[in-house]
C-alpha cells in the first residue's frame, strides 16, 4: 500500500530530525520509496513563529493506517527527546496525508488528512513526489494552483538530502 506522509518542524534542527524520522520509518514501517526536496516555508496558521522546514515522503507499507499512525507517533516521541543541552529540544510533526485511499474519521485518525488541500507547505513537496494523488476528486497540482506558494523555497537540490544526514 502507498502511504503519503508530510513532515515538518521549526525548532532545533528539523532537517536532522526529519532525516532521522525517515530513516526510522524506513526500518520500522516499510520502505521509504520517494522523498521530496526539503523546503523552507513561512509559518501557516500561527504566524508569529520561525519558518518551518517541510518535506513529503512516499512509504510502501503493509501496516494498517492505525498501526502506521502508532509508528509515526512513536517516531515523534523519540525525536522530541532532548539529546544535547547545547542545541535544545528538537521538534517534528509527522502527518499521514493519505494511506491507499483509506477513509477514517475518529478522534485518533482522520484520513485523508483534512488540511492538505489548504496548505501550500504540504502541496508543494507533495506535487514533486505524487502529482497524480487526488484529494476530494482533484489532483494535488489542481489544489496547488489555487494557493499562493510564492514564498516557499527549496533548500536542497534533490530528494536525497535525508540519506547523508541520518
Ligand atoms: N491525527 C489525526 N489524523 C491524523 C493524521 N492523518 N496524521 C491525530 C497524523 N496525525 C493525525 O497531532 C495530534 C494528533 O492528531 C495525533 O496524536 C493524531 O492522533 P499533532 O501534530 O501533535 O497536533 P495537531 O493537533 O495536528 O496540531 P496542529 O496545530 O493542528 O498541528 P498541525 O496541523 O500538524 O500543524 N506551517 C508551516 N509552514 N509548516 C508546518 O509544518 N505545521 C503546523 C502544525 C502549523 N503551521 C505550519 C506547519
Ligand atoms: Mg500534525
Amino acid at each position: 500500500m502507498r502511504a503519503l506522509l508530510g513532515l515538518g518542524g521549526n525548532l532545533g534542527n528539523p532537517r536532522m530530525a526529519m532525516a532521522e524520522a525517515l530513516a526510522r520509518l524506513d526500518r520500522a514501517a516499510g520502505r521509504i520509496t520517494r522523498v521530496s526536496r526539503l523546503y523552507r516555508t513561512p509559518p501557516w496558521g500561527l504566524t508569529e513563529q520561525p519558518d518551518f522546514l517541510n518535506c513529503c515522503a512516499e512509504l510502501q507499507t503493509v501496516l494498517e493506517p492505525e498501526m502506521l499512525l502508532e509508528c509515526c507517533l512513536e517516531t515523534e516521541r523519540r525525536l522530541h527527546r532532548v539529546r544535547d543541552v547545547r542545541w535544545g529540544p528538537r521538534t517534528i510533526d509527522i502527518d499521514i496525508l493519505d494511506s491507499a485511499g483509506e477513509r477514517r474519521a475518529t478522534d485518533a485518525l482522520t484520513l485523508p488528512h483534512p488540511q492538505v488541500t489548504r496548505r501550500a507547505f504540504v502541496l508543494v513537496p507533495l506535487a514533486e513526489i505524487a502529482p497524480d494523488a487526488e484529494f476530494g476528486g482533484r489532483t494535488v497540482e489542481a489544489w496547488l494552483a489555487d494557493l499562493d506558494a510564492s514564498a516557499i523555497r527549496s533548500e536542497t537540490a534533490d530528494g536525497e538530502w535525508w540519506r547523508s544526514v541520518a
